[in-house]
């Protein structure tokens, strides 16, 4: 059995969990904050046998987008000292996977 872990937009993640689910699969979902743009975005967490994990791959690459994003980075000027605000382009996605061996998996 493995774990995965996906970490996605949010703009993704409705259309990825109604067709994980149409195939049966079982999803918990968090609300998440990435480190580095501090903005949300979900980390779905499914426990899967060893043989669906290229289906479940398959349906995450299907439904996950590469967008681009703004944010900024802050620069000191050349003359002064102060700091100034630079807008930058940043790519995000479609998604961020962790495969992990499940050593047990108990329903109690
Ligand atoms: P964030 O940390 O907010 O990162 C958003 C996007 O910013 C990243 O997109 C990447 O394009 C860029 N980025 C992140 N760290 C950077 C850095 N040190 N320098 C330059 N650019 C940087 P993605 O790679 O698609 O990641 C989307 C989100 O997935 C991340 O949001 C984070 O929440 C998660 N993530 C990605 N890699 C991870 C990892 N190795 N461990 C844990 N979480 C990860």
């Amino acid at each position: 059995m493995k774990l995965l872990i996906a970490i996605v937009q949010d703009d993704d993640v409705d259309f990825l969990t109604d067709a994980l689910m149409d195939e049966g699969f079982r999803i918990t979902k968090l609300a998440t904050t990435g480190g580095f743009l501090k903005k949300g975005n979900t980390t779905l967490l499914l426990g899967i046998e060893d043989e669906k994990l290229d289906d479940v791959l398959g349906i995450i690459e299907e439904n996950c987008k590469k967008r681009t994003t703004q944010s900024q980075i802050i620069s000191p000027t050349s003359e002064t000292s102060i700091f100034q605000t630079i807008p930058v382009e940043i790519e995000v996605g479609g998604a961020t996977v962790f495969v992990v061996d499940v050593e047990k998996y108990f329903k109690i």
